[in-house]
């Protein structure tokens, strides 16, 4: 029997001897998560909604998930907000979407599906009904719109709304694909969330360069510019943002980039009360069903980032202030030339590295490292090559696990500094450098001591580096 909304799931609990369960990263808090849903700052609280299968640790039975902050670093889970509700549009699940304030209602607007395979697809409306946005009602009249244009040649890949106010108007963007040709970003109009326009195609792709379908499409003003995220499942999970101006509803493209690198989907942003604009994405799991069955969790939240643009163009994302908070005792520290003693093998399974290279030459760093370097996971940064690889093939002796190396090119970083940002936790590494290229990495050590960390090449390159152990989110059990 699956969970409705208003119920309370089962308190989460953080099992000690789970060592690959995050611990300042969002989990849910048993089951099934994948996107971030609906982000809102509403009445001084950040709410995380996200795709969610309260009944089981794999995808299946969409439902909304519900957590709660005031400082968008440590959660309360609250009660499930979205359920499928029995002959209704979203009887075989509410697929993604966004909230947004309409006539000062909270509003979420999300993807309604029906048939054994989700295969219908049309957008819908809930409200809150309480403060806590613990409530919601749906629209009588949903789904507010179903008609998929013709010129799609398809009809089962139509989701993911993403809403936003202009010129006193409602806008919408929706993921989906044109037969054979590859993804679009489709653009609607209402003047009352209830009657919607089809407009034009914002963009569109070719499948053999940014595969297909495209999904969760976020849209939005950043400094001067216009961005456009968007995921796109196949072949290969990606994640794409695009810079560019957005004039006359036409959306012309400046820069087109990654986002971001290795297990990171589907990723959601919005704008907070000071107007910073946070990205939340989905890190997926890199180990088989099994595996996450016996854990009885599956998925986790990135660290929330803000994005802001650089000069340039270029998109930047960085780690949220409020990560500081994590911050427990410094590790280790250190300055020019004492880096060859960088060498730490103790306990700490959570941690941030923060450090500054000079941008010439090749370096290895080895994280999640047992005393006998029977398992690690280096990183490795080489400026002249401009590549950054996480090389995992000794990361778990575990069998059923992704032991693929991540490799990916980096910018031409001739001039200035390299700054290195890395976050470890426990299965999680993400890593940001200089804030433009973002790596998100899972691994699954099978031993707790594959924690060391050690500066293995490159001693000569580190201006600066500390390490900071981080604090969990919950109270361990
Ligand atoms: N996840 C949702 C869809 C979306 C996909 C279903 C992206 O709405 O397109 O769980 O991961």
């Amino acid at each position: 029997m699956s969970e409705q909304p208003g119920s309370i799931t089962a308190p989460r609990r953080v099992a000690p001897d789970d060592i690959h369960r995050p611990l300042y990263h969002f989990t849910p808090p048993q089951n099934w998560m994948n996107d971030p849903n609906g982000l809102i700052f509403w009445r001084g609280q950040y709410h995380l909604f996200y795709q969610h299968n309260p009944d089981a640790p794999y995808w299946g039975n969409m439902h909304w998930g519900h957590a709660v902050s005031e400082d968008l670093t440590h959660w309360r889970d609250l009660p499930i907000a979205l359920a499928p509700q029995p002959d209704s549009p979203d009887s075989a699940g509410c697929f993604s979407g966004c909230a947004i304030v309409a006539d000062g209602t909270p509003t979420i607007v999300y993807t309604g599906t029906q048939g054994a395979h989700c295969e219908i697809q049309t957008q819908c409306i809930a409200t809150a009904v309480d403060d806590g946005l613990v409530k919601w009602t749906k629209h009588p009249r949903n789904p507010l719109l179903s008609d998929i244009p013709a010129f799609l040649k398809q009809t089962r890949d139509f989701r993911d709304p993403f809403v936003w106010r202009m010129n006193d108007r409602w806008y919408m963007v929706l993921g989906s694909h044109i037969i054979d040709e590859g993804g679009v970003i489709l653009l609607y109009q209402s003047n009352d969330l209830e009657h919607w326009a089809f407009k034009s195609i914002l963009l569109q792709g070719h499948q053999e360069e940014t595969g297909t379908p495209w999904e969760c499409p976020n849209f939005f003003p950043l400094g001067d510019k216009w961005v456009l995220i968007l995921s796109s499942i196949g072949p290969e999970m990606r994640v794409y943002a695009f810079v560019g101006t957005f004039e006359d509803e036409q959306f012309h493209v400046e820069s087109q980039n990654r986002l971001n690198w290795g297990s990171f989907y589907a990723p959601l942003s919005f704008a907070d009360a000071d107007n910073r604009r946070i990205l939340f994405g989905w890190i997926v799991e890199d180990r088989n069903r099994e595996s996450q069955i016996a854990a009885g969790w599956s998925g986790a939240q990135s660290l929330p980032r803000e994005l802001t643009l650089a000069e340039d163009g270029r998109l930047l994302q960085k780690p949220v202030i409020e990560a500081q908070k994590l911050r427990g005792q410094v590790l280790i520290s250190t300055e020019r030339g004492d880096s060859s003693e960088l060498h730490l093998q103790d306990t700490h399974d959570c941690y941030e590295i923060l450090a500054k290279m000079q941008p010439r030459g090749r370096m290895t760093l080895r994280l999640c490292c047992a005393p006998d370097h029977s398992e690690f996971t280096d990183l490795i940064v080489d400026v002249e090559k401009l590549s950054a690889i996480i090389d995992r093939t000794h990361s778990s002796r575990n069998t059923h696990v992704d032991t693929s190396t991540l490799k990916v090119d980096l910018e031409s970083v001739a001039d200035g500094e390299i700054t290195l940002h890395i976050f470890v936790d426990r299965s999680i590494i993400e890593v940001f450098i200089n804030d433009t290229v973002c790596l998100t990495s899972r691994i699954y050590p099978t031993q707790s001591n594959s924690t060391g960390v050690q500066l293995i090449e490159g001693h000569t390159l580190i201006e600066e580096l500390t390490i900071w152990e981080l604090q969990s989110i919950w109270e361990r059990a």
